[in-house]
């Protein structure tokens, strides 16, 4: 009966890996890509950030794939569970990336180090960038907040720099939109969750998460100055886009 909002706390951690896969289609696509967008964009003596990181994922994916010197990925949460987590999640993986276990090449590939911050994206200085990927996370940020956090990431990235924003999004047209919000829950229901759990969710994540429309992103986007602007990943309400400076 007593529905409290969603909060990302130690029971969440623990579900976590396994409740976003089932959540959203695509994830572990994106999570992926941000790998081979990484291969492609990080520059050597560069900074990466995964600003909203929970677990790491997309990370993992930017440490394994940097094929260049002297990176630094600063992953960012504001949740101290999430961030304990990641970091012993993050130090397995470091293991058994040294071991060659990963893949054998990866014994002697570049040393890509990480930090792992335990704060708000919002304060978090953002500088030397040649990749900043920011997955499912802006649509948790007060809406008021969102243009000044998108200008900074914006003004942190060298020129040639990449973002990656990975969103729920919203549709302005009102059919369109519930028929999504439909696929979505089918979706979930086909990953064997049931209609009551949908629904707790869903009235949890009421007024915190806060989806926009592609336009709305496209038009911040363009607004802090990016210049190549492009959805490349989309699947029912759920979307990426890419964004060079
Ligand atoms: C992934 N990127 O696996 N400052 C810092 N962190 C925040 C803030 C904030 N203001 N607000 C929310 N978070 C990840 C998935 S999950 C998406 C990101 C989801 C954090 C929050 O603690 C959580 O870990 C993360 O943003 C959102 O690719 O669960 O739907």
């Amino acid at each position: 009966d007593d529905i409290a909002g969603f909060r990302f706390d130690a029971n969440v951690v623990k579900v976590f890996p396994d409740m976003i896969k089932r959540s959203i289609p695509g994830y572990q696509t994106i999570i992926a890509m941000t790998g081979t967008l990484a291969e492609r964009y990080v520059l050597p003596n560069s900074r990466c950030y995964d600003l909203g990181c929970s677990l790491g994922a997309s990370t993992v994916a930017m440490r394994s794939a940097i094929n260049v010197d002297g990176c630094t990925i600063i992953a960012v949460d504001n949740s101290p569970e999430m961030v304990a987590r990641c970091e012993a999640i993050l130090a397995a993986d470091s293991i058994a990336a040294d071991d060659g276990e990963t893949s054998p090449s990866k014994a002697d590939s570049p040393k890509t180090s990480v930090k792992v911050l335990c704060g708000d994206v919002i304060d978090t200085e953002i500088s030397q960038a040649s990749m900043v990927v920011m997955n499912f996370t802006l649509q948790f940020i007060e809406p008021e907040h969102r243009e000044a956090l998108i200008k900074r990431i914006y003004d942190g990235l060298k020129p040639g720099g990449i973002f990656i924003l990975s969103e729920k999004i919203a549709f302005a047209d009102q059919h369109l939109n519930d028929l999504m919000i439909d696929l979505h829950h089918a979706f979930k229901r086909a990953n064997d969750y049931s209609e009551l759990e949908i629904s707790r969710k869903r009235t949890a994540l009421e007024n915190v998460l806060l989806p926009e429309t592609l336009e709305g992103h496209r038009h911040r986007l363009r607004s802090a100055g990016f210049s190549n602007i492009d959805v490349w990943f989309q699947c029912f309400n759920f979307a990426s886009l890419l964004a060079i400076k």
